[in-house]
């Protein structure tokens, strides 16, 4: 974890930030630290935002995900001082600073929603990292802290992310402690859940073992990363639907709704294939029906999955009173501990009901498609067949996510039309949906006309009406290939 290495590396990469922009970076995060607690930061740690290429909505279900980081980070300096936590942003005037005491057992105040309960989290996943790995956990002390971020907000590129796993690193670093990646990554996504979305593992894997040049195949339990190499003629291009996506907010009604409506079929699923109700209200997963249909249909896999699906959920919503029913209990006993589930049990009895099939069917079919699109990239067909299969296996989950997991909106699907009006081989919602980026695919040598065409046909209004400024463009619409993942830089 330790050394200028990864930095060093990421100055190579030409979609990185230029060498003078990363080092007044840092230069500007060690000014603000020093102005505001007179004193040199200690260290610096650095965790990167990423884009999902394929795999959405389904880290939580178990099932493995192909994202890739990006050069986009948030950068941490810290330094053991004072008796309390003291936080604070370069940014000082859309993050102001605040000041908690060292418990590390204290809550995260889910209420007021706040740029530094990100903090918090870390500060309590790096505790209990120390707890469940490290035979001495040091006593907490004070310490003050500057971040600085440059991954966009509320975009579906895991800004909360990068700010959960730089803390993380910082504080570790801060008392000295060197952890393992894939450790700091499992901590942290359970860690980032405290803000009340109960969120998978895929963001904080990938922002921990991001590397320069390769996508990954994160798969769980335990968290792992894999090589993905991807054709060296394709490129991904980033682009903001400029629509906000409030995740913790709308939490009950969409992504906390989906991950209850994907347990719930799970469950169903196991009941009709012949276990009793009781063992069927364990499971928590649709990875974990997996061996259950191989068992009962005698054959394994995804395909026997939906298979499953098709024969043994139906396609209206389940209502609360069917599968209080069925299961033999109230529905809120299955979530005992879970306050955001609970939240989501209780909104939802308003109106909609459960599509339980419409999700399990997603799940598996994006599975499908994770491994199809990871067997293309190691296969030996020609770059540009490599091209036209991503992009099939691409469009394809965007239509999934538009028509079995309804988390895409008007801003997203005008984006992505447009997207391959202008070229791109296919266009897809990248990240949790409802808003957010979008990523397309783009032969090289085909970029530069596309981000000039697609910028006339969707930015262009939104700059004139004042929803964008020209000089975010950089930000909203970028290219980017894979990029280093989170580092600790003693200095
Ligand atoms: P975003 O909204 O891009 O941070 C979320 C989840 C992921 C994953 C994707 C959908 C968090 C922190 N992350 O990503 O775990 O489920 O949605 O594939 O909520
Ligand atoms: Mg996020």
């Amino acid at each position: 974890m330790a050394g200028l290495v990864p930095v060093q590396k990421q100055l190579a990469d030409s979609y990185g930030p230029a060498a003078g922009e990363l080092e007044s970076r840092y230069e500007q995060l060690r000014s603000a630290f020093s102005k505001t607690f007179h004193a040199e930061p200690e260290c610096f740690a650095r965790a990167p935002g990423r884009v999902n290429l394929i795999g959405e909505h389904i880290d939580y279900e178990g099932y493995g995900v192909l994202p890739m980081a990006i050069k986009q980070d948030t950068i941490v300096a810290v330094k053991k001082g004072g008796d309390k936590l003291v936080i604070s942003n370069v940014d000082g005037n859309a993050y102001k600073t605040q000041t908690f005491e060292t418990d590390p057992k204290q809550e995260v105040d889910v209420a007021n929603h706040s740029w530094a309960n990100y903090f918090m989290c870390a500060y309590k996943g790096a505790f209990e990292l120390l707890e469940a790995k490290h035979s001495k956990v040091p006593e907490p002390c004070g310490l003050q802290i500057m971040v600085h971020g440059v991954v966009p907000l509320g975009g579906g590129l895991s800004s909360s992310a990068a700010l959960v796993c730089s803390s993380m690193l910082a504080v570790l670093a801060a008392h000295g402690i060197t952890a393992d990646k894939s450790e700091v990554a499992e901590f942290a996504a359970k860690a980032e859940r405290y803000v009340g979305v109960t969120s998978g593992g895929m963001d904080q894997a990938i922002s921990m073992m991001g590397m320069l040049g390769v996508a990954k195949l994160i798969e769980f339990n335990p968290v792992r990363a894999s090589d993905v190499v991807l054709p060296p003629n394709a490129v991904f291009v980033v682009a903001n639907s400029l629509a906000v996506s409030n995740k913790a907010e709308a939490a009950p009604r969409r992504y906390n709704l989906r991950v209850v409506e994907c347990r719930l079929a799970a469950i169903m699923m196991t009941l009709a294939l012949g276990a009793t109700p009781e063992a069927s209200r364990s499971v928590q997963t649709l990875k974990d029906v997996e061996p259950k249909v191989a068992e009962s249909l005698g054959s394994p896999g995804l395909d026997a999955c939906l298979e499953a699906v098709h024969k043994h959920l139906h396609e209206a919503p389940y209502t609360h009173d069917e599968l209080e029913t069925a299961l033999g209990v109230p529905l809120d006993s299955l979530y005992t501990g879970s306050p955001a589930s609970l939240k989501v049990l209780q909104v939802a009895r308003e109106g909609g009901g459960f599509k339980l099939r419409q999700r399990a069917e997603h799940v598996f079919e994006e599975e499908k498609r994770v491994l199809e699109f990871k067997a293309v990239c190691d296969g030996s067909a020609s770059a540009d067949d490599k091209l036209a299969s991503l992009a099939r296996i691409m469009n394809a989950s965007h239509e999934s996510c538009v028509r079995l997991y309804e988390c895409s909106c008007p801003e997203l699907e005008e984006l992505t039309t447009k997207a391959k009006e202008a070229g791109a081989l296919s266009s897809r919602l990248t990240g949790a949906g409802w808003g957010g980026c979008t990523v397309s695919l783009l032969a090289e040598g085909r970029v530069d006309e596309f981000l000039q065409s697609l910028r006339n046909s969707f930015y262009q209004s939104r700059i004139s009406s004042g929803h964008t400024k020209e000089e975010d463009m950089p930000k909203v619409l970028f290219a980017s290939k894979p990029s280093s993942g989170a580092a600790v830089l003693q200095i």
